[in-house]
């Protein structure tokens, strides 16, 4: 008997996979199969791959592979996220230029990518560090921005300490770096931004077409960072001011509760408007607060801390004086950065007022106890009291009739909000896409011409790339200082780089064709694959990068570059790999490498072994599962397609019980993997596995042709997931050149029918006999059948009064 030796069959497979080439795109119009677009998202190239790639791509090939084997002609490349400060900084450390760690490592996974044995069109690969990518980043910058989709603003910006470069409201996670996890703090930058706002309600509305395709948990993610919500916009005298102040509000239902005034302490207008006497507190106040985060701002934990500015602002409907304060749980960049404060009704507001003793008035009836004396505001429904023209509605009638009041007045109006900011997207570290913009005393911010594109990155390496607070790119003087595009007179570089999200929010569109030249990618191609069929990869993404891309795929839809504006139809995010219930950490020393998890059980049993822990979505415990019973699993696989190699061909003539088990697998599995319950599809391969052999050992034997339509259908429907075991069976059972190359196999409906159930047939209400029959059979069938038994005839005196048929289980005849 063979031994089953997962490292030669990676031997013997790969470079015939190499030469075959079996998942290559063809790109003829004359192809009838439909076509399929199948995308996981792209790795950074960190180092060799991890267990988390492990996942994902084994977990994206089974669809792919499934694709490919149900007849479809699919496309799933594979390139590399490969601008990033990781890069920088290893180049800082070993005195290198960033290209030469990030080339090294992609060549890295590369190798192990085709070991791995996913079934990439390798044509299409691209490293979004190639020029030849970031030229086109900047081609469609500059067309972002001659449509006032980018522009550069001055303003308080996120700025990470130590990477020393700014980061946009998306790469915040709790206060802290995304990437390094310092705190993050704020600095007064003029910085370039897309303007993401002009898509806000797009993104919100075009959600709905994802429903059922995305997970409900990223969608709601979504909702909530553009966080678009109605309220009310309503004008509050200040005392000593010309102009009145706008403040926003979701509930303007209580204003009549409103007992003081808040103004963002970084705002501008805390500072015109505090008295002078007043003012030394604001300062000091004003220094403390641009230490924290918007997060520890916001937070409900925090302890509240404020400064009275002395003056007193006007309630526009009961002509009210309420003390205007500034504080830090108002941001300045929300809304119109102040609120009025309703403290009976908002936790934050009560906070507040308890903090400082100011006045707290019930205006909304709830049932709850007073809050002023609980210190738990009421937001939710009741009627309105002490309001006035409000006074007995609810709160969408009371919201109507104060926006109809603040309407006639002139005072306010019914308005919209939304949380989501521009993207900030320049950074101050080298190893990005230049910003394609000249800066020109005389002509201003001037795009580079197309025809000077790539502006490519100066060649900088070691020390030079340290971060210093401005980007590395300034000290390359001769890059830097260039004549103007326009006048021709002497201009200098923007020094920035693109945050590499904006590398990411279109690759997708590259993958068509990574080497056009007359553009970002081909029209024509887009309008054939767009949008991806399906998407895998992590939900850490839910936010950013997912966001980013609806966005860039809604702009170039404006631009009448593509006819499709939502990116990913269907979208499956993977669980974490983590080891004894915990995330790999290199403090805890629970890591587990990937490439030692290979030579000891083989690619196909760590593939299998990351399929079939669970649901895709759930997390899987690495301690938990057993590469090794999966090697096991195979080997018995392996066995059973060779054993199959003698069987006769006539499958017809196989053995019906085998066929029934072999069927009702096919049409399961199918199902199974359509519904991406992957690890239950490998359960029902393994069962068809086990009732093949005992078919061999103690059934009708290896030669009969049963066993042979159960060991192929075994080797192609393992080939999703084994592809190395799968291959080898395949062969042994005489095929060629690949399993690849095989079609899925179709259950025979025939062959589904199950044995037979038994029907009762009542006369009277007494059981008067029981019939074998199909559990398919129709009620007329059924009803023939049970009137024509011999045991129903002598119970019955001519013909019946009544006949009730429930197929395939009751029939009840009233005589
Ligand atoms: C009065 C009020 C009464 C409020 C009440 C809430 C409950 P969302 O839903 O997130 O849009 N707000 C407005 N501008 C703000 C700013 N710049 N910084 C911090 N908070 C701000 O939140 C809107 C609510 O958040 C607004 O409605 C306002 O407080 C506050 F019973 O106005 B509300
Ligand atoms: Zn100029």
């Amino acid at each position: 008997e063979q031994v089953y030796d997962p490292q030669a069959l990676q031997a013997k497979w790969q470079p015939r996979w190499e030469e075959l080439k079996p998942f290559a795109v063809v790109e003829d119009d004359a192809d009838p199969r439909p076509r399929r677009y199948m995308l996981d998202m792209f790795p950074y190239p960190s180092g060799d791959l991890h267990m988390g790639h492990a996942e994902v791509f084994a977990i994206g090939d089974v669809v792919a592979r499934y694709w490919f084997l149900k007849g479809y002609n699919v496309l799933h490349p594979i390139g590399w996220d490969s601008f990033g400060l990781p890069a920088e900084n290893a180049a800082i450390k070993r005195n290198a230029h960033p290209a030469e760690w990030t080339y090294s490592n992609i060549d890295t996974q590369a190798a192990s990518f085709q070991r791995y044995a996913i079934s990439f069109d390798w044509t299409r690969r691209l490293h979004t560090s190639d020029a030849e990518y970031y030229k086109w980043n900047q081609w469609l910058f500059t067309r972002f921005f001659e449509r006032g989709l980018a522009y550069r603003k001055g303003g308080l910006v996120n700025w990470c300490p130590n990477d020393q470069t700014v980061l946009a409201n998306e790469q915040v996670v709790a206060g802290k770096c995304e990437r390094c996890g310092a705190d993050v703090i704020r600095r007064e930058l003029t910085q370039w931004y897309f303007k993401i706002t002009d898509y806000a309600d797009r993104l919100v509305d075009d959600m709905a077409r994802l429903e059922g395709g995305w997970p409900d948990r990223v969608l709601t993610m979504q909702r909530n960072w553009i966080g678009r919500s109605t309220g009310a916009d309503v004008e509050f005298e200040i005392e000593g001011r010309k102009d009145p102040v706008t403040v926003y509000t979701t509930r303007p239902d209580t204003l009549y509760g409103a007992t003081f005034f808040v103004v963002a302490a970084d705002a501008p207008l805390a500072a015109e408007i505090v008295t002078e006497e007043r003012r030394p507190a604001l300062e000091a106040y004003r220094a403390e607060v641009a230490k924290l985060s918007d997060i520890e701002r916001m937070s409900t934990e925090k302890e509240k801390t404020g400064v009275y500015l002395g003056v007193h602002a006007i309630n526009p409907v009961n002509g009210e004086r309420i003390p205007v304060w500034a504080a830090d749980y108002v941001l300045a960049d929300y809304g119109h950065g102040a609120i009025m404060a309703v403290p009976a009704h908002d936790q934050r507001d009560l906070d507040f007022a308890l903090k400082f003793d100011l006045p707290v008035k019930v205006v909304v009836h709830t049932g709850m106890a007073d809050p002023g004396e609980s210190g738990k505001a009421t937001p939710g429904e009741g009627k309105l009291v002490n309001s006035g023209p409000l006074d007995g509605l609810g709160k969408t009638e009371a919201i109507e009739k104060i926006i109809e009041i603040l309407a006639e007045r002139g005072t306010g109006k019914a308005t919209v909000n939304y949380r989501l900011r521009d993207w900030l997207l320049s950074r101050q570290r080298f190893w990005g896409t230049p910003i394609p913009i000249i800066h020109c005393g005389e002509c201003g911010e001037v795009p580079v011409p197309d025809a000077d594109l790539p502006v490519v990155l100066p060649d900088l390496r070691g020390e030079a790339l340290a971060p210093k607070g401005v980007s590395p790119l300034a000290s390359a003087t001769d890059w830097v200082n260039v004549p103007c595009p326009s006048c021709g007179g002497p201009a200098k570089r923007d020094t920035d780089t693109m945050d590499t999200f904006v590398d990411s929010s279109w690759y997708f569109l590259r993958y068509l064709d990574p080497k056009f030249d007359d553009g970002p990618f081909d029209l024509a191609k887009a309008e054939k694959w767009g949008p991806i069929d399906q998407y895998v990869g992590g939900v850490e993404h839910a936010v950013l990068h997912l966001l980013y891309s609806r966005f860039f795929t809604k702009v170039l839809h404006d631009m009448g570059m593509i006819t499709w504006d939502e990116p990913f139809l269907r979208l499956l995010n993977q669980g974490q790999v983590i080891n004894g219930g915990k995330a790999m950490s290199k403090t805890l020393g629970n890591g587990v490498d990937l490439g030692v998890q290979i030579d000891n059980f083989g690619v196909d049993a760590v593939r299998l072994t990351m399929v079939f822990a669970g649901p895709p979505e759930d997390d899987i415990d690495w301690a938990d599962v057993s590469p090794a019973a999966s090697l096991k699993f195979l080997a018995r696989a392996l066995r059973v397609m060779t054993d199959a190699s003698g069987a006769g061909t006539d499958v017809a003539a196989g053995d019906l019980e085998l066929r029934k088990v072999v069927h009702r697998t096919i049409d399961e599995v199918t199902k199974l993997v359509e519904t991406h319950r992957f690890n239950v599809a490998v359960a029902r391969l393994m069962e068809l596995t086990s009732a093949t052999r005992k078919a061999i050992d103690s059934g009708p034997g290896a030669a009969d042709p049963a066993v042979r339509e159960a060991a192929e259908a075994l080797a192609v429907m393992l080939s999703i997931v084994a592809p190395y075991t799968a291959e080898e069976g395949w062969e042994r059972l005489g095929h060629q050149p690949s399993v690849a190359r095989a079609t899925w196999p179709v259950a025979d409906p025939a062959l589904l029918v199950q044995d037979s159930v038994t029907a009762v047939v009542q006369v009277a209400g007494k059981v008067r006999d029981r019939l074998e029959v199909s559990p398919d059979i129709s009620d007329t069938d059924l009803e023939v059948l049970a009137l024509s038994s011999e045991k129903v005839k002598a119970h019955l005196d001519g013909a019946p009064r009544k006949v009730i048929v429930r197929a395939p289980k009751l029939v009840n005849i009233v005589p």
